[in-house]
């Protein structure tokens, strides 16, 4: 059999500890690495040992009882909502860990979301009960907010510790001795309480399968094998949720999470049926010493070494195949459907390409959201800035969910990511390609515009020499939605074919604004009288008296300073909602609405981007790092006139 699951979750729920505890229990590994010694196999990126949280997907090939599992350990952080939606894609099914110290998190819930949006089955395994915490309670809480939560196992005590797991489903009961399961009999005093789970986990089973359900209202007898049939399908479908019990810090019950997963979640062949092979990339990652190594899924198929599949990009000939384990590659003498494949030196191939023989797959499809924090990037040498067009490359070919642009408005180099932690590890992740970049909060793109009406004359006269120069126009400027221009000149005092040039002069002096430099936007220009002369006059002459004209109006219109508006929508826990909105109104914001969706609550508001560029790093201290937003161009507003003298005189002392 083969299963291939993603484990998900809150950041520091247990999913690395869990994976490298499965791999060091199947014998993949012969010492029990630690997430804080950076010694885990999944944590393997430099950026991960120095955060000591996972910020890649990491693959753990594990072998239990002749069977492959293959294990998706993904971030937890939102930051990594791309690495975390990927890793579900890749998988069969998710397996939610839920931390029996902390209870049900933001995290669970926003993983349970993505993976029900992709209509994956689902599983919780809560780890860390040996740290206390009542498990009962827990169950509770994940049944008001998950669902139809069954669970498989129950803990056991012998004299209030915390010794095994009661396997509810078939009856048995183990306690564990350094990770070995010693069977054992059901304490009296638990017996009630077990009897009580296991028919409601019996009943919830049958009623989700007709047969069953007749023979056992008609008094009849259902067996084992029988039961475990209708769960798995019902796991399938899902209609139920098991919930297991597995501690990588005590070592309990890890065989019984492996035989719940082969025997509750689903098949590649369940899920994507039977046929040609199809797989398709979800992560690419640029290691300094391999190159590029790309990540499939084979989703449905065999394939063997030497076998040929089809791309959008051309054929790709796997000369060998290989998995991952942590960071390092393992060959594979053939491959079934269910594998992760890392592909070496496949430079061809990038993120969300499909591989196949015969006929394609249809994949659902899933958008990734847009990026909201960005910061603006300079290289720190000659050096580094000769390397970074290379490097960002490399980057952006790893991570879609960055975004690099460059502003032509002030010329900064900008990196857009998901929050602080998404940018900063790119940062680092730059500095592995060996490119050292400073980053701070990009410049704000302000503007100008004009309050009332003015008018006023603008007049070149150059006598050098011989030829003259000669434009003078009158320019009326008015308040305007967007940008006009009016030729109002009557009786030929300006002639119609320097119109383009008195426009062209005015556009040209907008682009500077009289306060601090900013362009104009948001007016109408009327240029009502001016004169000219037969042999001077030019559409040079005419294009820098209307600059001078309008410099000479606007001064008189009341400029003022216009700041960009963003609208924000931002998903939190409902006890959070409060926090989020003092928070927003000390930022100069305003809530447009507030809704939900699922048991997270979603604030509209709209904020100056001055107030939110750093956003990220704010949501994230008042959720945990777990909370959520989008962040979109709204509108330009007048900027409060304290605010605007600082920005004047800012911009005074950067052009001194
Ligand atoms: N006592 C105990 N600690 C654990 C267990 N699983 C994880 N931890 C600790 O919890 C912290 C977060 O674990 P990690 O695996 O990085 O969580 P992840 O963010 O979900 O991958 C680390 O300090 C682990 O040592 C467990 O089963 N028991
Ligand atoms: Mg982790």
């Amino acid at each position: 059999m083969i299963r291939t699951v993603a484990l998900v979750g809150h950041s520091g729920s247990g999913k690395t500890t869990l994976g490298e505890a499965l791999l060091y229990f199947t014998g993949g590994k012969d010492r029990m690495g630690k997430v804080e010694e950076g010694s885990t196999t999944s944590d393997y990126t430099p950026e991960e040992k120095a955060h000591r949280v996972s910020v890649r997907t990491a693959v753990l090939p594990l072998t239990y009882q002749g069977h492959r599992i293959y294990l998706l350990d993904a971030p937890g952080y939102t930051d990594f909502v791309g690495e975390i939606r990927s890793a579900m894609e890749a998988a069969d099914s998710a397996v939610v860990v839920v931390s029996a110290e902390t209870g049900v998190q933001i995290g669970t819930e926003r993983a349970w979301t993505v993976a029900e949006r992709l209509g994956l089955p689902r599983m919780v395994v809560v780890t860390k009960l040996e740290k206390g915490g009542d498990f009962f309670a827990l169950l509770e809480d994940l049944r008001s907010t998950l669902g139809h939560i069954l669970p498989a196992h129950l803990p056991l005590y012998e004299n209030g510790q915390w010794v095994g797991l009661i396997d509810v489903l078939h009856d048995r009961a183990f306690r564990y001795d350094k990770g070995r399961p010693v069977i054992t009999s059901i304490p009296e005093d638990q017996k009630a309480q077990v009897e009580k789970y296991r028919n409601e986990a019996r009943e919830a089973i049958i009623e989700t399968d007709e047969s069953l359900l007749e023979k056992y209202l008609e008094g009849g007898e259902v067996e084992e094998v029988a039961l475990s049939r209708a769960f798995h399908e019902a796991v399938r479908k899902g209609q139920v949720f098991p919930v297991a019990i597995g501690s990588s810090g005590a070592l309990i019950g890890l065989d019984m999470l492996l035989d719940l997963f082969l025997e509750a979640l689903p098949s590649p062949e369940e899920r994507w049926g039977q046929g040609s092979p199809a797989a398709k990339v979800f992560k690419v990652q640029v290691d300094p010493f391999m190159g590029q190594v790309a990540f499939a899924r084979l989703y449905r198929g065999q394939l063997k070494a030497g076998d040929t599949l089809q791309s959008d990009n051309g054929t790709v000939r796997l000369a060998h195949l290989y998995t991952a384990k942590g960071k390092d590659l393992i060959e594979l003498e053939e491959a079934e459907a269910g594998t992760i494949l890392a592909l070496p030196k496949a430079d061809s191939l990038h993120k969300g390409m499909e591989l196949w023989q015969g006929e394609r797959l249809e994949f659902p499809s899933a958008r990734l959201p847009d990026p909201v924090a960005m910061v603006a990037i300079t290289p720190e040498s000659r050096a580094d800035e000769a390397k970074l067009g290379d490097a960002l490359r490399k980057l952006l070919e790893e991570d879609p969910s960055l975004r690099f642009e460059r502003n032509p408005e002030t010329g900064e180099q900008i990196l857009w990511g998901m929050g602080d932690l998404h940018l900063e590890t790119a940062k680092e992740r730059l500095a592995d390609y060996g490119v050292k970049i400073i980053s701070r909060p990009p410049k704000i793109p302000y503007r100008e515009t004009i309050r009332k009406k003015a008018e006023g004359q603008g007049k070149h006269k150059k006598q050098t020499g011989g030829h003259g120069q000669y434009g003078d126009v009158w320019l009326r400027l008015e308040p305007h939605p967007d940008y006009e221009f009016v030729w109002e000149i009557t009786g030929g005092v300006i002639p119609t074919k320097y119109m383009e040039s008195v426009e062209a002069g005015i556009k040209e002096a907008a682009k500077t604004g009289p306060l601090a430099g900013y362009p104009v936007i948001g007016f109408r220009a009327v240029v009502y009288h001016g004169s000219y002369h037969e042999v001077d006059s030019s559409d040079m002459a005419f294009q820098l008296a209307a600059q001078l004209a309008f410099r000479n109006v606007v001064t008189q219109a009341s400029p003022t300073l216009l700041e960009p508006i963003y609208t924000l929508k931002i998903f939190v826990p409902q006890d959070r909602v409060g926090d989020i909105l003092s928070d927003m109104q000390s930022r100069r914001g305003r809530i447009l609405g507030m809704d939900q969706e699922g048991a997270l609550a979603v604030v509209s508001a709209e904020a100056p981007l001055a107030e939110v560029l750093e956003y990220s790093r704010t949501l994230s201290g008042l959720t945990q790092g777990t909370g959520a937003y989008s962040l979109e161009f709204s509108h330009y507003a007048e900027v409060p006139p304290n605010l605007a003298q600082k920005v004047i005189a800012e911009r005074q002392k950067a052009e001194a």
